[in-house]
């Protein structure tokens, strides 16, 4: 099928459906300026997930952590939403019946406008206290090393899910329940290697929506989707609208 052909199929499924659900991954904010992580120009590629985004890891070392977090702070705190963080926010906007998840840790689907959202991996500009668990927003760029909590005095970790950590149950039940209730569900910039957000799709799949995924490559998810349309986020997700 053509591009064209696709993108007038997708076009179709979403003007008449009543409920929307987005789930985005790196790759959408890719023309931001922010590497992802496992394509060629990965964030993985000069660290490896397993040395880093652990509890292990910042246990050993949380100077190391926080260095690479901040390193990730100036990175972002550079970068604005592109256009396909406004469509999605556009999508919102028209659709009674709509919910974005996201994995992205950068904050750009709530810069942009998101309000409607889970952010299943946490969010780069909040920190949480290790010791008595109060999660603060943080913008500091960078912040200092090692940050310790007003409230009690204990160091405080990025409010984002590591490797091995249990996702918040509250995003992951309304997740869920958000890939079950829709009749379309985009899946945007993402390698659908991680769990549990990877099982989002296949979920929806299921529950009989009509799912179309967008992205540069094509990954594990494309020979399941009902769809699948290859190219840059920034430019197919406003051709959407
Ligand atoms: C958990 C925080 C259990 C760090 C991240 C089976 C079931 C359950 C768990 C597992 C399982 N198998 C393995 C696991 C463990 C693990 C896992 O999934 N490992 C993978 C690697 C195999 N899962 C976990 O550990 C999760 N926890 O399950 O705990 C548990 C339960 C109860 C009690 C205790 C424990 C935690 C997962 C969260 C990990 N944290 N990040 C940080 O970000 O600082 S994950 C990390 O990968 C990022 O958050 C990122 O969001 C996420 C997914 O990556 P993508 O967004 O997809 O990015 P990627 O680079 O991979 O792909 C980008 C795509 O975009 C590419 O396809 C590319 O082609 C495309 N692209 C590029 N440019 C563009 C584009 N597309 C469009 N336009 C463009 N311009
Ligand atoms: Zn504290």
């Amino acid at each position: 099928m053509t591009l064209e052909a696709s993108l007038r199929e997708a076009r179709a499924r979403l003007t008449h459906a009543r409920a929307v659900t987005v789930l985005t991954g790196a790759g959408v904010s890719a023309d931001s300026g922010i590497p992802t992580f496992r394509g060629a120009d990965g964030l993985w590629r000069n660290y490896r997930a397993e040395d880093l985004a652990t509890p292990d890891a910042f246990q050993r070392d949380p100077t190391l952590v926080w260095r690479w977090y901040n390193w990730r702070r100036e990175l972002i705190a550079a970068t604005h939403p592109n256009k396909a963080h406004d469509a999605i926010v556009e999508m919102e906007r028209r659709y009674e019946g709509f919910w974005l998840i996201t994995q992205n840790v950068d904050g750009l689907h709530p810069a942009a406008g998101s309000r409607k959202l889970s952010e299943l991996h946490g969010n780069i500009w909040k920190v949480r206290c290790t010791a008595c668990g109060q999660v603060v927003e943080n913008r500091d760029v960078p912040i200092a090393i090692l940050p310790m909590c007003r409230h009690c005095g204990g160091l405080l970790r990025p409010h984002i899910v590591w490797f091995g950590e249990a996702l918040d149950e509250r995003d992951l039940d309304r997740s869920r329940d958000a890939a079950q209730s829709c009749e379309v569900m985009l899946i945007i910039g993402t390698s659908g290697v991680v769990y549990p957000a990877a099982s989002l799709a296949p979920l929806a799949r299921a529950s009989g929506a009509f799912v179309v995924e967008i992205n540069l490559d094509p990954t594990p998810a494309s020979g399941q989707v009902n769809l699948s349309i290859q190219g840059r986020a920034s430019d197919l997700t406003p051709r959407l609208l």
